[in-house]
């Protein structure tokens, strides 16, 4: 990809009309359907799209159509992010050097990777990309679509990026890039005056010994951070943040898993101390492997507790493991939880977006 300037659209949204904002849906429409849904989206809503609803998922195309067709009554609003953006692919011979193919083989899904199969193209048996390139035409309908999109959203009191961006400088005088694929946004410490809303990085990723993936609100740096991991992380969430009108700062949200709902019939005390593996920081050492469970130890931290097998990439001693965490949810009898893995220990839960074990029995 190549980083190109940054093009900005300010909306004035009209007086009254909610605001939901959705980002990282990434292929996902069960998802975004779902989400919706939680938040009785209607033709008198806003909806912003803030970024990456393709690649990773299983229905990139039906994602894009999906929001094309909302977007035709005017109140629906994407936002480019860093997955997005792939009519670069007719603007730069992004094959002379292979990565593009490379890519796609190994990735092994996402928007090129569908479009092609639709066309016939078998993407693991073509020895170069460039040739077959011309045939996505037949797609330019959706092509047009993603390259009109802008980068930012700016209005009166929101700015809407995928990723992040400068305090320093007007929003038109960054790159795509500089919005796109900043990591750790919320963490660099930077002050807004008006609210900065963002998708891209995972917000469990904020978290040191606990997993919540529901939206974080920084009020003091006027940041709102909502990317929920959906489809990402074994237990991810797709985050639809409700803006109650333009004018307002009483934010609210709801939250699409598709993990089922289940009443919990003993109390449990919360574990004092936990620890969450996470992307990026998740070599582990295998130090006893079990069938279901293998003990292990947390590579750069000393930190030892028991993994699902599951979740380990490889067999060998030093592996790296899917996001996980050991912490105990405090939990009441009645409440619900819901369940994201069944084991012979007991269940892997979310309760209110935060995620850990349960050892009693459900209804
Ligand atoms: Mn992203």
């Amino acid at each position: 990809m190549f980083d190109l300037p940054a093009s900005v659209r300010w909306l004035d949204f009209q007086p009254g009309r909610r605001i939901l904002v959705i980002s990282d849906i990434h292929g996902n429409l069960e998802y975004f359907r779902g989400v919706l849904e939680l938040a009785a989206f209607s033709p008198e809503d806003e909806l912003i799209i803030d970024g990456d609803f393709l690649e990773k998922g299983p229905d990139c195309l039906g994602t894009l159509h999906f929001i094309m067709e909302l977007s035709k009554r005017g109140n629906v609003h994407p936002v480019r992010g860093n997955c997005d953006g792939w009519h670069s692919v007719f603007e730069h011979d992004e094959d002379g050097n292979g990565h593009l193919l490379q890519y796609l083989r190994w990735k092994g899904c996402g928007f090129l990777w569908e479009l092609f199969r639709n066309l016939g193209v078998d993407i693991m048996n073509i020895p170069r990309l460039s040739p077959y390139v011309p045939l996505l035409h037949a797609y330019d309908r959706e092509f047009d679509f993603i390259r009109a999109m802008p980068d930012a959203i700016d209005s009166e009191n929101f700015t809407f990026v995928h990723a992040g961006r400068s305090p320093d400088k007007p929003l038109e005088a960054h790159s795509q890039d500089e919005l796109n694929k900043i990591d750790r946004f919320m963490a660099r410490g930077d002050h807004f005056r008006k609210w900065t809303v963002v998708g891209h990085y995972p917000v469990v990723l904020y978290g040191e010994d606990r997993v919540c993936a529901n939206p974080i609100i920084n009020w003091e740096q006027k940041i709102i951070s909502i990317d929920g991991g959906c489809i990402l992380k074994d237990d991810g969430q797709l985050n639809a943040l409700i803006i109650p009108h333009k004018d307002s700062e009483d934010f609210s949200f709801v939250a699409y898993d598709p993990f089922p709902e289940r009443r919990v019939l003993k109390d449990q005390v919360g574990s004092s101390r936990s620890y969450y593996i996470r992307w990026g920081d998740s070599q582990v050492q295998v130090l006893e492997r079990g069938e279901e469970f293998s003990r292990c130890r947390h590579v750069r931290t000393g930190y030892e507790m028991d993994i699902l097998t599951k979740y380990l990439f490889t067999d060998e001693e030093i592996t790296g493991c899917n996001d996980c965490t050991d912490y105990v949810l405090p939990l009441k009898a009645g409440d619900t939880v819901r369940v994201v893995e069944t084991c012979s220990r007991g269940y892997f839960v979310k309760h209110n977006g935060v995620s850990g074990w349960y050892y009693g029995e459900l209804e």
